[in-house]
C-alpha cells in the first residue's frame, strides 16, 4: 500500500506589531482548523509566526527586544494552539523566538499530539549585526539570535521522517543534506523573506523565483517533500514574498498559495515517490563520493588564492 501524507501549509499575511499573542494565536487556530476539515495531518506555519519580523528594527532596550520572545513553550497564550492540535489530531510546525535562559534563538518547534516532539534553532542567520547605513530595508537577526546548537535532526513523526529549517536555511544546500543522508521525507520550512532586501537592489522577480529555486532543486536532489510557509503581504510596511508551497521530490510545485494573505493549502503526498530516485539516480550509498567532498566541512568561505 502506498504511505501517504496529507499535508497543509499555512500562510498567514502580515502580523503588525501591535497584533497581540492572543489575537495571532486565534488566527492560527483558524487556520489549523481549516487545514483539519480538509482532512490534513500536519500543518506548517512560518517562520517568527508569532509576532512582527521585529529583526526589521534595531532595539537596544532588552525589556523591548525580550517582549519578542516566548520563554515558555506552549505559554498560556499559545497553549490553545497546542490543545486544539491535540484535540483534532493535527500535527504543526511553528516557528518563534525563543528565549532559552539569557540565550535567544529562532526556533521552530514540531508538536503533535499537544506535545513538543522535536525542535529546530535555525542555523544560517543571515543579515547584519549593527543598522547598515543606506539600506531601506534592515535585516538584524545576527543583532538578535545565536546560531543555533541543534544541528539538522531528522524526527520520527509515525508515519513519517520530518525535519525542519528556517528561512535563509532554505538557500544552503547543507541544510538538506544532512537531512537527506537521514533519509528524510519531509523538510518543513517558514520564511519571512522581503521582497527588496536592501544592499542588492534586484529586479522585482527575482525574489520569488531565487524562493522556488532552492526548494525545487533540493526536494529532487534529496528525494524529499518541503513544505514551505511565508508570512506574506505587508508588514509594518514592508513588503514580504508570499508563494507558500509543497514541492515534490519531482522538483516540482504540488501546490502554491495565491494569494499575500491567511491561506491554507494541501496535498496528499505519496511518500513512496522518493524511492523511484532514492534506488536510482539519488541511490547515496552507491553513487555519492565523500572522499571528494572534504572542503564542503574544511572550508567555510571560498579560497581565493591565485591558482
Ligand atoms: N528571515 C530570513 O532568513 N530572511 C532572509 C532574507 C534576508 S537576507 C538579508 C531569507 O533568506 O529569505
Amino acid at each position: 500500500m502506498k504511505r501517504t501524507l496529507h499535508l497543509a501549509v499555512a500562510q498567514t499575511g502580515p502580523i503588525q506589531a501591535h497584533h497581540s499573542r492572543k489575537e495571532v494565536v486565534a488566527r492560527l487556530c483558524e487556520l489549523l482548523k481549516e487545514a483539519a476539515s480538509r482532512g490534513a495531518r500536519w500543518v506548517v506555519f512560518p517562520e517568527l509566526t508569532l509576532t512582527t519580523f521585529f529583526p526589521r528594527w534595531s532595539m537596544d532596550d532588552p525589556a523591548q527586544v525580550r517582549s519578542y520572545f516566548e520563554a515558555e513553550m506552549p505559554s498560556p497564550e499559545t497553549l490553545p494552539l497546542f490543545e486544539l492540535s491535540r484535540d483534532l489530531q493535527v500535527g504543526f510546525y511553528l516557528g518563534y523566538a525563543e528565549l532559552a535562559g539569557e540565550r535567544q534563538f529562532n526556533s521552530s518547534i514540531l508538536v503533535d499530539g499537544g506535545k513538543i516532539i522535536g525542535k529546530y534553532r535555525k542555523i544560517h542567520i543571515p543579515g547584519d549585526a549593527q543598522a547598515q547605513e543606506n539600506y531601506p530595508v534592515q535585516h538584524l537577526e545576527k543583532k538578535y539570535f545565536e546560531v543555533g546548537d541543534l544541528g539538522f535532526p531528522v524526527f520520527d513523526a509515525g508515519e513519517a521522517r520530518i525535519g525542519m529549517c528556517i528561512c535563509n536555511d532554505r538557500r544552503w544546500p547543507e541544510t538538506y543534506r544532512v537531512m537527506g543522508l537521514q533519509a528524510v521525507d519531509i523538510v518543513m520550512v517558514g520564511y519571512n523573506t522581503p521582497v527588496a532586501y536592501g544592499r542588492l537592489g534586484e529586479p522585482a522577480h527575482l525574489p520569488a523565483l531565487q524562493n522556488q529555486l532552492p526548494l525545487k532543486a533540493s526536494a529532487y536532489q534529496n528525494t524529499c517533500w518541503i513544505a514551505a510557509a511565508a508570512k506574506a503581504g505587508v508588514e509594518e510596511g514592508i513588503p514580504m514574498i508570499g508563494g507558500s508551497c509543497i514541492v515534490a521530490p519531482t522538483g516540482e510545485i504540488a501546490v502554491q498559495a495565491l494569494s499575500e494573505d491567511d491561506e491554507v493549502i494541501n496535498y496528499v503526498c505519496d511518500l513512496d515517490l522518493a524511492n523511484g530516485y532514492r534506488n536510482n539516480i539519488f541511490n547515496f550509498a552507491r553513487h555519492r563520493r565523500p572522499e571528494h567532498y572534504k572542503a564542503i566541512v574544511e572550508r567555510t568561505g571560498a579560497d581565493t588564492t591565485p591558482l
